[in-house]
């Protein structure tokens, strides 16, 4: 009796990492953020931005600046 509710607990523990670790692989923790702007995550997937309407400034820009945000080309995106 005891090595059977030793049995259902473990597979109970058992259980739960399961659903922890597939919940955490289900979870929208992908996000495909434009590597041009490594400072912070403008989705890949956005429109066309202007600098007026995003909320950073003066951030890094690498190529190839999808959303010409660094007209000037110093690497340096909306400068203020
Ligand atoms: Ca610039």
């Amino acid at each position: 009796m005891k090595k059977l509710g030793i049995g259902i607990t473990l597979g109970g523990v058992v259980t739960i990492i399961w659903i922890v670790m597939n919940g955490h692989a289900s979870q929208p923790s992908i996000q495909y953020c434009d590597p041009s702007y490594p400072d912070f995550c403008i989705s890949s997937y956005s429109a066309d931005l202007d600098c007026n309407q995003i909320p950073y400034h003066n951030f890094l820009v690498l190529q190839p600046d999808r959303h010409g945000f660094d007209q000037d080309h110093d690497r340096i995106g909306c400068e203020r």
